[in-house]
């Protein structure tokens, strides 16, 4: 179980499998599921398939390669692909698009990581020569870098029908897709049927040790199979992940409002203290900024760290705090605190 002498809040996938997840995990029953022989893995892909409504859905080892199939699978090498500046696939994923599948990118610049079906229509190519290939839309659901903001099931209906109308394709990177519908109450097929393509991540919130999935058609599917093949994904008895991701799916997706519980309660205990700034959450991330007077973020957390409370800073003076599966409301009051008192 996690170490108790901290209170790690730097991301959501530092949960840990509890006693009941590794009981699943050590019941499963597996086989070879490159060969596809693995039942459990099988029965996974069949429930995420359902939720978001799609005919088929792929079992792979991270939130990366779950978008970096996607993207394999819907374009060809010399494609742009539209997404925020802000989005995870470019920010934090080694630049994998350009590497792995030839893509460039077109960059959107709303709040809190948001963008319109108009924004997307002003940023395709025309068809010349001279420009890269727009293919895909790429929507991140809740919007990391923006605050774990959570998309509008219209807006999401509307960029798909503008993506469709042009010929593109839209890929939801839904890592923490389960925080929005929760915090929306929405159902994850209300964003699927929009999208072509749309991952799920274990390991965050859901408190899993490994593992995503990527919904879509068969025959996206199929495409995303053999670049999961190609990126070195294929996992062979990996029914024992799979039962983890079961047993999250089972048990640990009500909870999540928890989680956003402790983060707005976090975010409302430092509002007062002078020197910091934060918005309100919608999800489980909190972003607060330091005034220059507190010093550099990179500073300031490690003060925090030295008082066991662990942060990620995320820009000179900005700081981001996550709340998941092992933080409980007490241990939001004590990092609160420690937060007051370090900025005193
Ligand atoms: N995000 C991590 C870091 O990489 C920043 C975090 O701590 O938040 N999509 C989104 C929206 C994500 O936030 C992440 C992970 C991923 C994809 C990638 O997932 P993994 O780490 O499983 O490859």
């Amino acid at each position: 179980m996690p170490n108790s002498e901290f209170i790690d809040l730097r991301s959501d996938t530092v949960t840990q499998p509890t006693p009941a997840m590794r009981q699943a995990m050590a019941d499963a029953v597996v086989g070879d599921d490159v060969l596809g022989d693995d039942p459990t893995v099988a029965r996974l892909e069949e429930r995420v398939a359902a939720r978001f409504g799609k005919p088929a859905a792929v079992f792979v080892p991270s939130g990366t390669m779950a978008n970096q199939v996607s993207i394999r699978a819907h374009t060809q090498h010399g494609d742009e692909i539209i997404c925020h500046r802000l989005s995870h696939i470019y920010q934090y994923e080694a630049g994998a698009p350009a590497v792995l599948s030839g893509c460039t990118f077109a960059f959107l610049e709303g709040e809190r990581g948001m963008f319109s079906a108009d924004d997307v229509r002003g940023a395709v190519r025309a068809d010349d020569e001279h420009f890269p290939r727009t293919s895909l839309v790429v929507i991140e659901n809740t919007q990391n870098r923006g605050g774990g903001a959570i998309w509008p099931v219209a807006d999401v209906a509307a960029i798909g029908a503008t993506a469709h109308e042009l010929g593109l394709k839209v890929h939801l990177d839904g890592a923490r897709v389960m925080n929005a519908c929760v915090a929306a109450g929405v159902a994850p097929d209300a964003y699927g049927k929009h999208v072509d393509s749309v991952s799920i991540c274990f390991s965050k919130g859901l408190g899993a040790p490994v593992g995503s999935a990527v919904a879509g058609d068969a025959d996206f599917i199929k495409q995303a199979r053999r670049a999961r093949k190609m990126f070195g994904g294929g996992m062979r008895q990996s029914g024992i992940l799979a039962a983890a991701a079961l047993h999250a799916l089972d048990h640990h997706v009500d909870r999540l409002a928890e989680d956003h519980a402790n983060a707005k309660r976090l975010a409302e205990r430092i509002a007062n203290i002078p020197g910091i700034t934060v918005a309100t959450p919608e999800t489980n991330i909190v972003y607060f900024n330091i005034d220059a007077r507190l010093g550099k973020a990179l500073a300031f957390t490690e003060k925090l760290a030295a008082n066991g409370v662990w942060m990620f800073d995320v820009g000179p003076q900005r700081i981001r705090a996550v709340t998941h599966l092992h933080i409980s409301s007490d241990m939001i009051d004590q990092a609160a605190d420690i937060i007051a008192r370090t900025a005193r």
